[in-house]
């Protein structure tokens, strides 16, 4: 039977949108420093991969992964931006710091998006040590970083 359903977007992660004109923000926690900064450049070599400009990509350093949330809005407020990506790694420890700090971005993101009626992407590494935060930068799990780059781009084209 053929579906009564259409498609609001045709693009998926196999068919992206043309970005060209589209203009990121990238949001990077500093803590676990290293492994953030190679998030943020599978991110960015994937935007400019698909097609967007180096000058059209912004990016935000805070200190730490609770405050991307903060970074996040001050990207999406500004009316050019068109998708933002946050990128953090929080590592568990030996009390329950890493719960409220996920949820919090979790909860946070997710407002700023919807505030602002703009994509905002998670990219919050979430792990129990620096090893298998490594294996999603670029390891054995890929690069977290390129696939919210690949969720962001998906998204604009579901708002364009
Ligand atoms: C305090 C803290 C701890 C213990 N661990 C992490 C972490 O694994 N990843 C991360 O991005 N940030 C961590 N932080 C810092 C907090 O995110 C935040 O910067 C501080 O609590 C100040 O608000």
């Amino acid at each position: 039977m053929a579906s009564a359903l259409k498609n609001l977007s045709d693009y998926n992660s196999d068919n992206l949108p043309d970005i060209s004109g589209k203009k990121f923000g990238l949001v990077v926690a500093e803590w676990n420093k290293e492994i953030t900064d190679t998030l943020c450049h599978g991110a960015y070599d994937t935007l400019i991969k698909h097609g967007a400009k180096a000058e059209n990509i912004h990016r935000n350093t805070v200190p730490g992964s609770f405050e991307l949330t903060l970074g996040a809005q001050l990207l999406a407020q500004s009316y050019e931006i068109d998708a933002v990506i946050a990128l953090g790694v929080v590592i568990k420890g030996e009390t329950k710091h890493d719960d409220y700090i996920c949820h919090a971005v979790a909860q946070g993101l997710t407002q700023v998006g919807l505030k602002f009626n703009k994509p905002v992407i998670f990219g919050l590494v979430t792990t129990n040590d620096e090893q298998q935060a490594w294996d999603r930068a670029g390891g054995k799990h890929g690069n977290k970083g390129v696939e919210a780059a690949v969720t962001a781009i998906q998204m604009v084209g579901l708002f364009s």
